[in-house]
């Protein structure tokens, strides 16, 4: 069993039902169907600046599937929901899903990177990373009290109608 975090964002459409609809799906991989989600942000774009905010949450699992395997499944729920992939680098989209930790597992290659690579440089990561789990200690990078204060601060606006939340499928 591994522990895993996926950072959700969406800048086009229904931005939180993308969200909402996107933990539905990853339930469904959760060991005993259970997810657990940050508060969710409303985030200014990097990259582009000519599109939307995002919203912006992460959660956290622990899933029976091996780190290429929910690689796999976090692109299908993408497609499902529309994304449109090899279009411009950064650019808008109604879900982006990205593995950012993997238990305690560093993995290098053409496919796959964890922990990601942008993970100690957003706080559009490392502050929902923080509320689910302010002790986190991401491997060979530090912790996530450490980092947040010294990372790019893009503006991050807190959403009031949602909080924290698990869901729970039989
Ligand atoms: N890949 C390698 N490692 C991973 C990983 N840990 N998780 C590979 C997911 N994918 C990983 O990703 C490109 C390739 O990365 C995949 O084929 C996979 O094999 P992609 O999702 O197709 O491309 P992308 O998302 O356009 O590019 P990239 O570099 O992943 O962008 P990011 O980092 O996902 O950034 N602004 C705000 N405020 N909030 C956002 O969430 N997101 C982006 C996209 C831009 N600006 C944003 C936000
Ligand atoms: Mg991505």
């Amino acid at each position: 069993m591994n522990r895993s975090y996926v950072a959700l964002g969406s800048n086009l459409g229904d931005r939180e039902q993308h969200i909402d609809d996107a933990l539905i799906e990853l339930a469904l991989l959760a060991h005993y169907g259970t997810v657990r989600c940050s508060p969710f942000y409303e985030t200014d774009p990097m990259g582009p600046q000519n599109q939307p905010a995002y919203v912006n949450a992460v959660c956290v699992f622990d899933t029976t599937l091996d780190p290429f395997e929910l690689l796999a499944e976090l692109q299908r729920i993408e497609s499902i929901q529309g994304r449109q992939r090899g279009r411009e680098r950064w650019s808008s989209r109604p879900l982006d899903l990205d593995l950012l930790l993997y238990g305690q597992r560093r993995i290098v290659t053409e496919r796959l990177t964890v922990p990601h690579v942008g993970i100690a440089e957003r706080s559009f990561v490392l502050q929902p990373l923080a509320d689910l789990d302010p002790g986190l200690v991401i491997p060979g990078v530090g912790a996530v009290t450490d980092l947040l204060p010294r990372c790019q601060q893009f503006g991050i606006r807190r959403l009031h109608l949602r909080d924290e939340k698990s869901i729970h499928r039989d």
